[in-house]
């Protein structure tokens, strides 16, 4: 198996160019649910430990059904597999360049919810124009121990969000595993009473915003990933939640543009166009870098074949 890494803001992208899964030729959500039920032993053995590592997302690619598009890809974590994934879009095409599959200027790329396009502005410069976003419900309430109540919107972003903004704990570095705890927590809570995006899915992910740590940022933000690692980089899908959001408030206006730090400080241009079904068409502008080529090997004989499962 092929593939090449590479990190979006700290975050690292794994493509897998061939060796995956026949998953059939039918629309991308369906192979992503056809990943998702039969082939977890292949996807957790490309991603887990001693092969892979904490926080990476695999870009499996596919054939498109939409002609137009340079390629098909379905996102997933060691826990899920993805609607769609920003950090690994910026990834996805910083790698296609490195390929001398495509250069600079607007490719369409297909994914589970839908076509995004992606705009190489260099090697490394990538604005991903993602999905319609849109904000489900406002002011949702839950009780963590230890900490009360903690209130947040949840947002549809390509995945689906609980957004909390302002963190009921300081969103730093050394705060890290104090966060986590509590955005599991949080996740949980929400899950045991049923809270999820308007189109069914649950709740997958948790953002906490605390003020930026620059004079350029807007906020800086930790992100809960459904693997219970933190997203390194602000989290495009999440972006798009937050733009959402922000739009719904009327806290920034359409072509305005912020800039999202992320826990460990990498960041992200945002802005939106409003969208044809009332939610926002989100422009998220990041870095990325080509890491590793590397040529996978699944040993029958290695007991960690399948990854460290615990
Ligand atoms: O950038 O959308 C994103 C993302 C989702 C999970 C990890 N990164």
């Amino acid at each position: 198996m092929h593939v090449i890494d590479s990190h979006t803001g700290g975050e690292p992208t794994r493509v897998i160019l061939d060796g995956g899964p026949d998953l059939g030729s039918g629309p991308l959500a369906e192979r992503a649910q056809r990943l998702a039920t039969e082939y977890r032993d292949f996807y957790r053995s490309v991603i887990l430990e001693p092969r892979g590592q904490v926080a990476m997302v695999c870009a499996l690619l596919v054939e498109p059904v939409d002609p137009s598009c340079v390629t098909g890809v379905i996102y997933f974590d060691s826990e899920a597999v993805l609607g769609m994934c920003g950090h690994g879009t910026i990834g996805l095409a910083a790698t296609l360049v490195h390929m001398g599959r495509i250069g600079l200027g607007q490719h369409r790329i297909e994914t589970p919810v839908g076509v995004v396009t992606v705009d190489v502005l260099d090697a490394n410069t990538v604005t991903v124009t993602n999905v319609e976003s849109r904000r489900c419900s406002t002011s949702v309430k839950v009780e963590i121990d230890g900490i009360g109540t903690v209130t947040g919107d949840i947002a549809y972003g390509g995945n689906c969000f609980f957004l909390v903004d302002p963190s009921p704990i300081p969103v730093t570095a050394t705060n890290i595993r104090q966060l986590t705890d509590v955005t599991v927590a949080v996740r949980e809570a929400l899950l045991a009473q049923g809270y999820g995006c308007d189109n069914g899915a649950p709740v997958d992910h948790v953002i906490f915003y605390g003020p930026p740590e620059t004079p350029e940022g807007h906020s800086r933000n930790f992100v809960l990933c459904p693997d219970d690692a933190y997203d390194r980089s602000p989290c495009g899908t999440g972006c798009s939640a937050r733009l959402a959001c922000l739009a719904a408030d009327g806290r920034l206006a359409e072509g305005q543009e912020i800039v999202q730090e992320s826990v460990i400080g990498s960041t992200y241009r945002l802005s939106y166009r409003k969208g044809p079904n009332g939610g926002v068409i989100p422009s998220i502008t990041g870095k990325a870098y080509v890491m590793a080529e590397s040529k996978l090997i699944f040993l029958p004989q290695d007991p960690f074949n399948k990854g460290i499962v615990l």
